[in-house]
């Protein structure tokens, strides 16, 4: 509290309010994404492997294997993460009973459980159409595919999980995200790169035919995949056109997903110039869409700072997406979200208005040299006082939590 205290001063030195800036924090949603607690498994029976040009590499002991495992882990892990917390989920978890029920044919209720989750979490929840694991990717294809009966499927299984955010905005009250994206795309080079992105276009027109109640559209873009290195359907301009010409779907942004020194921290304020929502996938590229855990480096606290400069806080929406199977993935949920919560309490401890000044005058040495000393100010006093007014551990201490976690659940899996 001393600490606390006196760092608080050197803040509000340079004219910021942190005693509003930890509240305002309290209430920013991040939407931690169900998939690392099972390395993207999901319950359907079937025994298709996780396919799409995504891979979860790792092995280690204890992962989740049914709803009440992966409901429990998540509910450990949130235990330890401050703020305002969602549950994003796939198509594939849904809650079937051994039931055998087609992908297009999904409805609100095999996902009831998770309704009752949230709310009994206090949690909200997010929604995703799975297009990957199963037998119905034909040559790579999902909703560009030249096969017709192959393209409707999809066509109808992007319109069922519409419906199925649409249940969870009126079961919870609140706006629901619903994400889309597609695997489509070629290892070598294609003949015909526009046949299969007008196909694509005409199955988005068809299943974002009409504006549903409280969800969210989006479409998420990549450049490529592991086994579809040469040519990607669903590709940055594509979506960010197909979102900018269509009135509710949104582009949302997965800083995985771009060329190497291509950074999604500069292109929030392009996003946020045209759109008045921007979702994200926040994870952690090594080389490549690797989707390491996020760790708290430079891009993660510039993206956030574009966030909190453009008072963008309502119109970004923050998501998650990694999945790492070599450590502990309860612990990988910890420090992952944790980190993202740091890195926002980071960008909002910075005299954003002083800078822009220093910018618009010309004074770049200033400015520089002022970015400079930020980085070293103790925001970490604040960081632990946050989680202390949150009630989760403002250090490691978690860390011996999941440990034993680890021992007496994990391990007995
Ligand atoms: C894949 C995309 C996508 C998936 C999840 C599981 O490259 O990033 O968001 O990771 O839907
Ligand atoms: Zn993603």
């Amino acid at each position: 509290m001393e600490r606390y205290v006196q760092t608080k001063k050197r803040y509000e030195a340079l004219g910021i309010d942190v005693d509003a800036v930890v509240k305002r924090l309290a209430s920013v949603p991040i939407s931690i994404h169900c998939w690392q607690g099972d390395d993207i498994q999901g319950f359907e029976s079937s025994e298709e492997s996780l396919s799409g040009g995504i891979q979860v590499t790792g092995n280690y002991p204890g992962r989740a294997g049914n709803p009440e495992e992966l409901m429990a882990d998540f509910r450990k892990a949130i235990s330890y993460i401050p703020g305002k917390k969602r549950l994003s989920l796939h198509a594939i978890y849904s809650l079937l009973n051994g039931e055998n029920v087609e992908r297009d044919k999904l409805k609100p209720e095999h996902f009831e459980g998770w309704v009752s989750f949230a709310k009994d979490a206090g949690i909200g929840l997010d929604f995703n159409p799975t297009f990957f694991s199963h037998p119905k990717v034909k040559d790579g294809l999902t909703l560009s595919s030249p096969d017709e009966e192959i393209r409707q499927f999809w066509i109808r299984h992007g319109i069922a999980s519409r419906e199925v955010a649409a249940s969870f905005a009126k079961a919870l009250g609140e706006p629901v995200v619903n994400n889309l994206w597609i695997p489509d795309g070629f290892k070598d080079v294609p003949a015909d790169r526009l046949g299969p992105r007008l196909r694509l276009k005409d199955s988005l027109d068809q299943i974002y035919a009409k504006r549903l109640d409280g969800v969210i559209d989006c479409v998420e873009s990549k450049v490529f995949g592991i086994g579809v290195e040469s040519y990607t359907v669903g590709s940055n301009e594509f979506y960010l056109a197909y979102a900018a010409k269509h009135p509710w779907v949104y582009n949302l942004l997965d800083n995985g997903h771009y060329h190497p020194t291509e950074m999604v921290s500069d292109k929030i304020s392009s996003l946020l110039t045209y759109f008045d929502k921007l979702p994200l996938h926040v994870t952690r590229p090594v080389r490549w869409d690797s989707d390491h855990v996020v760790a708290l480096d430079d891009e993660l606290k510039e993206i956030c700072k574009e966030i909190f400069r453009h008072d963008a806080l309502d119109k970004v929406l923050i998501g998650l997406d990694f999945f790492d199977a070599s450590i502990n993935r309860v612990a990988a949920w910890v420090i992952g979200t944790r980190n993202v919560q740091k890195a926002l309490l980071y960008a909002a401890l910075q005299p954003h208005e002083m800078l822009r000044n220093l910018q618009d005058q010309g004074d770049f040495t200033k400015l520089f040299v002022l970015q400079e000393e930020l980085k070293s100010m103790p925001f970490g006093d604040i960081w632990d006082y946050y989680c202390e007014t949150q009630n989760v551990p403002a250090g490691a201490e978690w860390y011996d939590a999941i440990m034993e976690y680890e021992r007496d659940v994990l391990l007995k899996r």
